[in-house]
C-alpha cells in the first residue's frame, strides 16, 4: 500500500518534502483535534480575533495570539510584543496541547530542540488571502516555524529566498502540519485566496497556528 492519506476527494502523500528545509505532514494534528479547539476558544476569549493595520492597509485575515510573545501589527510595521494591545494584558498562556503538539511535529521535522515561546493564529474566512511575504521578525533565525492547519483547505504558495522566485502550490487541509526552517527559512509564501465552503469541524474558515521562537 502506499502511504497516502486521504481527506474527502483527495489522497496525497501522508509526507512531502517541500524544499531543503521544509515538510509536509499531512493529518499529523487529527488525534489532538477536539482538544486543539478547545483551547483555541479558550485563547480567542481572552485576545480575540482582530484584523490588523499593516504599512499595506487592513488584513482581511483576522489574528490573536498565544504565548510569551504576540505578533502585531499597525501602520508603522511588524513586531512582537508581549502585551495584547487590544487589551493592555499579556497574551494567553500558550496551551500545553499547542505546545505539545509542535515540540513533537518539530522533532518529526528533523528539529528537535525547538520549543516555541509564541503562536499567531490566523483566522480566513471565504475571501481571505494572505499575500506573500517572508516571515522575518523572529530574533533566531535557526529556529523552525511549525505550521497547523484547521477547517477549510487552503492553497499554500509557496516561493523561494527572493521574491521573484518561482511559485509552487501546496493544499493545506484540516490537521496537516508544516515544518520549515534552516535553509527555508526566509523563502517567501503566501495563502490564495480561501474558497467558500464549511467544514463540519471548524464551520465556514480556515485557521492556522504558527508557532515560532519568536523572543
Ligand atoms: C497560513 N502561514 O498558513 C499562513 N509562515 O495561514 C504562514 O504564513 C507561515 O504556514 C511561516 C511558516 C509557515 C507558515
Ligand atoms: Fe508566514
Amino acid at each position: 500500500m502506499r502511504d497516502l492519506f486521504a481527506d474527502d476527494e483527495h489522497a496525497l502523500p501522508r509526507r512531502e518534502n517541500i524544499t531543503a528545509g521544509a515538510v509536509l505532514m499531512r493529518g499529523v494534528a487529527l488525534g489532538v483535534e477536539d482538544e486543539l479547539l478547545a483551547a483555541l476558544a479558550a485563547v480567542a476569549q481572552d485576545a480575540p480575533f482582530r484584523h490588523m493595520t499593516t504599512p499595506g492597509g487592513v488584513m482581511s485575515v483576522a489574528m490573536t495570539n498565544c504565548g510569551a510573545g504576540g505578533w502585531v501589527s499597525d501602520r508603522s510595521g511588524y513586531r512582537y510584543d508581549s502585551t495584547d494591545p487590544e487589551t493592555g494584558k499579556p497574551w494567553p498562556d500558550m496551551p500545553q496541547v499547542f505546545r505539545r503538539l509542535a515540540i513533537e511535529a518539530a522533532a518529526d521535522g528533523g528539529y528537535d530542540t525547538f520549543v516555541p515561546d509564541a503562536c499567531l493564529i490566523n483566522r480566513y474566512l471565504p475571501g481571505a488571502r494572505l499575500s506573500l511575504h517572508q516571515d522575518r521578525n523572529e530574533r533566531d533565525m535557526a529556529c523552525p516555524i511549525v505550521s497547523v492547519s484547521l477547517g477549510l483547505p487552503a492553497s499554500f504558495q509557496f516561493g523561494g529566498p527572493k521574491r521573484i522566485d518561482p511559485i509552487r502550490k501546496y493544499l493545506l487541509r484540516h490537521g496537516d502540519v508544516a515544518v520549515w526552517g534552516g535553509p527555508s527559512r526566509l523563502c517567501y509564501h503566501g495563502i490564495s485566496t480561501l474558497k467558500a465552503g464549511d467544514h463540519p469541524k471548524i464551520g465556514p474558515m480556515r485557521i492556522n497556528l504558527t508557532f515560532r521562537r519568536a523572543l
